[in-house]
């Protein structure tokens, strides 16, 4: 399972697909715009190309995204003749126990640093912005790169990118995006609805967690909690709670935003997020600490106690990592 995969070039991933059938297209767990863009965007090219291709069925998928793959979604009857994972960086994040198809998986084509070592074949770069930029190469070249498959394609590249905010957007992301668009997509409306439109439940716990936030250390941590009865006073769903981490990281003067989840046992699951900047501070690394993990900019972990006692630990944590950066 952890075998080296062979490293291929987006022309040996495309000739690949030729060949594949009966496709199954693996997301990640917790799944976001880029998986499921990829993974719609690549189920369309490949049933455009004669074959039979779903999207793994989980129930994880937000509402958001749901309509992105409408009947794609794979049929309990289905029976996969090979597996093609994207934007999946390591087997953790399968949607199901990785025991469950262990070696089978023939192709995975991903962004992320320290890819691979569960698929036969893995096409990675990691200077990409998103899954979706690579794939659209790999499109290009079987001429799948369409009306239908652009869409999808542009979900992708502007979740990763936070609509083309993100440090990790380059003049490259830019191109393709422009050429997605002669593909005649309707930008305006797509980023609407992924980026600006939230429902009331959102709003509310967002203005919660503003209104309930600690400041630190001359208003550089910011520290807040959603409890579970703060979340149901707010009537908000489990897609409303997606990515609240970002909420606090918008405040100005503030470089490591902590926002803490209160879990139904009563322990504290913590996300925290990093600005970038020259001097910034690993989220990581104080995650790490905890037995979490994540990136450098992004990263969570649980704490066993209750959000009041985990807010003093994860301060005191990136006050470390700070004070040794
Ligand atoms: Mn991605």
């Amino acid at each position: 399972m952890d075998s080296k995969p062979v490293r291929i070039t987006r022309s040996q991933a495309a000739q690949r697909l030729r060949e594949l059938d009966n496709v199954l297209i693996l997301t990640h767990r917790r799944p976001d715009g880029d998986t499921v863009g990829s993974a719609a965007a690549l189920c369309a090219a490949l049933r455009s190309l004669g074959k039979r291709a779903y999207v793994y069925a989980h129930n994880e998928y937000i509402s958001r995204l749901i309509p992105f793959l409408e009947g794609m979604l794979q049929p309990e009857e289905f029976v996969p003749g090979s597996y093609v994972a994207v934007d999946i960086a390591s087997p953790r994040l399968f949607p199901f126990d990785e025991k469950e198809i262990a070696g089978e998986i023939d192709l995975s084509i991903d962004h992320h640093l320290g890819s691979g070592g569960f698929a036969k074949e893995l096409c990675v770069d990691t200077s990409c912005a998103a899954c979706g930029e690579l794939l659209y190469d790999i499109l290009l070249e079987l001429g799948c790169v369409t009306a239908e498959t652009a869409l999808p394609l542009y979900v992708a590249v502007a979740t990763d990118t936070g609509c083309f905010r993100y440090s990790n957007t380059t003049a490259r992301t830019h191109r393709v995006a422009a050429a997605l668009m002669e593909q005649g997509i309707d930008v305006a409306a797509v980023n609407y609805r992924m980026f600006e439109c939230k429902t009331r439940g959102r709003l509310q716990i967002e203005s919660m967690l503003v209104a309930g936030a600690s400041y630190y250390d001359g208003g550089t941590v910011a520290i807040t909690v959603l409890s579970d009865e703060m979340a149901a006073r707010a009537g908000a769903t489990a897609d409303d709670e997606d990515d609240l981490a970002g909420v606090m990281r918008s405040v100005q003067g503030v470089r490591a935003a902590v926002t803490i989840r209160e879990q139904k046992d009563g322990t504290s699951k913590i996300s925290l997020r990093t600005l970038e900047e020259p001097e910034g501070i690993s989220a990581e690394q104080v995650c790490v600490m905890f037995g979490g993990g994540g990136h450098m900019r992004a990263a969570g972990c649980t704490i066993d106690r209750a959000p009041s006692e985990a807010a003093l630990m994860i301060l005191e944590a990136i006050r470390q990592v700070r004070d040794n950066a």
